[in-house]
């Protein structure tokens, strides 16, 4: 078994990463205390382009720990995913400085269990809810999600007294594109073999790079350090041995206490070369095109997006597919979260799709407690043993 090195260095080129949403807490005060509005949101399907046009600093709410799980428990039911729970938690305890400096929550209609969630949250924070439609199969699902784009930038124009241009939309897109090009270099750099970064080092800056939010710095700060990963490999640094098993990595949402399974996989003697889920390629892998009506643009890539609460949902399905071919993957692991139903239902789709490919897969369900980690490694341990 190749367990991965402690592999610190260059440290540096994490170290801004690592601590960016603890970090950030202390920036998002001060542009507050510039009159600056703040929006919070909980999916990828939000267009946050328009944020941007509007001048509206943005930010992820979905929590990745178990802190308010049980706060959350005295109004929620137990048996509903953690990310729902704990993000509903931090609104109720006031703990989350990001929900309670947010003065717009922008919901989705994604899957029930927040969907119901938004409704008690609206009660604590003023909360707007995009209506995403639950298929692409055809042209009702596009035209009517092109009018919840348009419903979103009227509220946020009323909300913060402001105007969203065309001219300042298709900025906010070409930036935004900007950022998701660099990201996608980013995690591109591990289809070196061996990969120049273990998973849980990619992990903390396409994590932490949401929770940066000056963008030209944020675009200096990715461009060196993709810049500084490229040099070390080129001096000759390897963080991961050769002959670590090669894991795309699917599934829910991974940070904060979900990094318990990339640190499993990677203690395995796995590495984790791509983040097929939302932390990772799903968001990254394409741009808005930067032509024609900016809404349309973000229409088609939003709607696009290969979520499971999208059915049927191919896309996932290709963009797994071309990941595994792209970046030489041994097996793909899915993660998660307890009472996801959406995720564990695909399971079966994707387990199917993988087989007649000839890919090994493994499918770990877990939350955010750290009670689990040995029945993870254990499982985990003999799924790459196996490879
Ligand atoms: S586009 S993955 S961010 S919905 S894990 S809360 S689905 S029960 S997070 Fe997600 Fe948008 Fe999809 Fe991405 Fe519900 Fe499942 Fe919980 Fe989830």
């Amino acid at each position: 078994m190749t367990e991965l090195k402690k592999a610190a260095e260059p440290p540096e080129i994490f170290e801004s990463f690592s601590g960016a949403r603890r970090l950030g807490f202390l920036t998002m005060k001060a542009l507050k205390d510039q009159g600056r509005g703040v929006a919070g949101t909980f999916c990828s399907y939000v267009p946050v382009e328009l944020f941007m046009a509007a001048g509206v600093v943005y930010v992820g709410l979905c929590s990745g720990s178990e802190e308010t799980i049980p706060d959350a428990e005295t109004v929620l039911p137990r048996n509903i995913c953690p990310l729902i729970k704990a993000s509903y938690g931090y609104a109720l305890t006031g703990k989350c400085p990001y929900m309670y400096f947010s003065d717009l929550v922008v919901g989705e209609t994604t899957c029930d269990g927040k969907i119901k969630m938004y409704e008690h949250l609206g009660e604590i924070k003023d909360v707007y809810v995009m209506e995403l439609p639950k298929t692409r199969r055809d042209d009702k699902g596009a035209s009517f999600w092109l009018s919840e784009i348009h419903l979103l930038k009227q509220k946020i124009e009323e909300k913060f007294a402001v105007k969203i241009t065309d001219e300042n939309l298709r900025l906010a897109i070409r930036a935004r594109n900007q950022e998701r090009a660099l990201l996608k270099e980013l995690y591109e750099l591990s289809v070196l073999d061996p990969p120049p970064v273990t998973g849980l080092q990619q992990l903390q800056i396409l994590y932490g790079s949401q929770f940066k939010f000056d963008h030209e710095e944020k675009i200096k700060e990715l461009r060196a350090a993709v810049d500084g990963i490229k040099a070390e490999y080129e001096r000759g640094s390897r963080p991961v041995p050769p002959g670590a098993k090669r894991i795309v990595l699917t599934g829910c949402p991974i940070g904060g206490a979900t990094e318990k399974v990339v640190r499993v996989i990677e203690e395995a003697g796995g590495v984790v070369v791509v983040y097929e889920n939302c932390t990772g390629a799903k968001q990254y892998d394409r741009q808005v095109c930067e032509e024609g009506d900016p809404y349309k643009a973000l229409c088609d890539y939003y709607l696009n997006i290969g979520c499971s609460v999208m059915s049927p949902n191919p896309a996932r399905l290709e963009l797994l597919g071309r990941l595994c071919d792209q970046f030489s993957a041994c097996a793909v692991i899915e993660m998660t979260l307890q009472s996801c139903h959406t995720y564990q239902i695909e399971t079966r789709t994707v387990r199917r799709f993988l087989k007649e490919r000839g890919t090994p897969f493994l499918s770990l369900e877990t939350d955010y407690s750290a009670g689990d980690v040995q029945q993870l490694k254990t499982r985990t341990g003999a799924f790459i043993e196996m490879l």
